[in-house]
């Protein structure tokens, strides 16, 4: 099917849904959603949220006013689902860089420069819309197994995102992944992140080298962590926005908090010179230590629930 088949096929099952409109931003088709409680957009490419808010509120999430909507690109911004690596693959383990070919590898993996299927749009009442979408991984030189991997979004009074993996090969394979999830914020100088003091952490800017802080995280140059077994609730207090960011995650055991300041920011795509003072990215995620092994036919599950007061 063509662009404007596609289009077309999604009005025909979606458009008459109440608060659904299927739309076309240059190269992509998203899914706009609206209920009583709030709004989203989420596009087919990556299956990527790329905003969400509640009704009257500013938005949770961040995205640059500078994507270019290509396909191939991932969006700055939203949340890309990174899989079946996070990062840089050459600091992923042994297991999951053998199972690929030999490639030019991209960072975070290869699904979210892939159109997933929408798959169902549900009204379960007048503040929640819940949204499915697919993505069928058929063997090539990049991925050997046969896999379907599935997002359900739960747009309402929070944003609720579940990530399945099924493997539908007759063996095991490997996968680190993450929910790079950039959320928006007043200034990054007036936040502070509360969960994580006292927790070890990998500074990736410092040679990966193992550190720890006893107070609650406060963003005044960039900032590139990891966090191993990081608590499942931590928050982000916004004090130029007055509100209390809450992430809540179950089966996703590390986070990554990063933000790129000035100089990385220049060498970012689609991120202009003042687009860091507004962003903040906690990313729920599996990696290294972590990375997880899923056994023929088994399906992995894991969830985050993204609330605010
Ligand atoms: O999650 C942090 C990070 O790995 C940063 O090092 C930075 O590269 C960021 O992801 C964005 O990566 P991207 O490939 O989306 O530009």
């Amino acid at each position: 099917m063509n662009l404007g088949e596609k289009i077309q096929s999604l009005y025909t099952k979606f458009g008459s849904l109440k608060g659904v409109t299927i739309e076309l931003h240059k190269q992509l088709i998203a899914v706009s959603v609206k209920n009583e409680a709030a709004s989203a957009t989420i596009f087919l490419q990556g299956a990527q949220l790329a905003e969400y808010k509640r009704i009257g509120e500013h938005p949770l999430i961040w995205l640059s006013d500078q994507c270019t909507y290509q396909m191939g690109k991932p969006l700055r911004g939203g949340i890309p689902i990174c899989w079946p690596w996070f990062g840089d693959l050459a600091r992923n383990p042994v297991a999951i860089q053998d199972q690929l070919g030999e490639s030019d590898w991209p960072a975070h993996g290869f699904v979210r420069m892939q159109e997933w299927e929408l798959i169902s749009v549900e009204l379960p009442d007048s503040e929640t819309t819940r949204i499915t979408l697919q993505l069928q991984i058929t063997p090539d030189e990049r991925w050997p197994f046969p896999a379907v991997l599935r997002v359900i979004i739960s747009v309402g009074t929070t944003l609720d995102v579940q990530f399945q993996v099924t493997n539908l090969s007759a063996e095991p394979f490997s996968f680190t992944h993450a929910l790079h999830t950039y959320f928006n914020v007043g200034n990054i100088e007036s936040i502070a992140v509360e969960g994580l003091e006292g927790r070890d952490f990998l500074d990736t800017l410092d040679d990966w080298v193992t550190k720890k802080s006893n107070f609650p995280l406060q963003i005044n140059a960039e900032v590139d962590r990891i966090y191993p077994n990081s608590p499942e609730k931590v928050a982000i207090i916004d004090r130029k926005l007055g509100r209390i960011i809450r992430i809540n995650a179950s089966n996703l055991p590390d986070l990554v908090v990063w933000n790129p300041w000035v100089e990385k920011s220049m060498r970012l795509s689609h991120f202009n010179d003042n687009h860091f003072k507004h962003m903040l990215c906690l990313e729920s995620a599996a990696l290294l230590d972590n990375a997880v092994t899923l056994a023929a036919n088994e399906t992995f599950k894991c969830e985050v629930n993204y609330g605010h007061n």
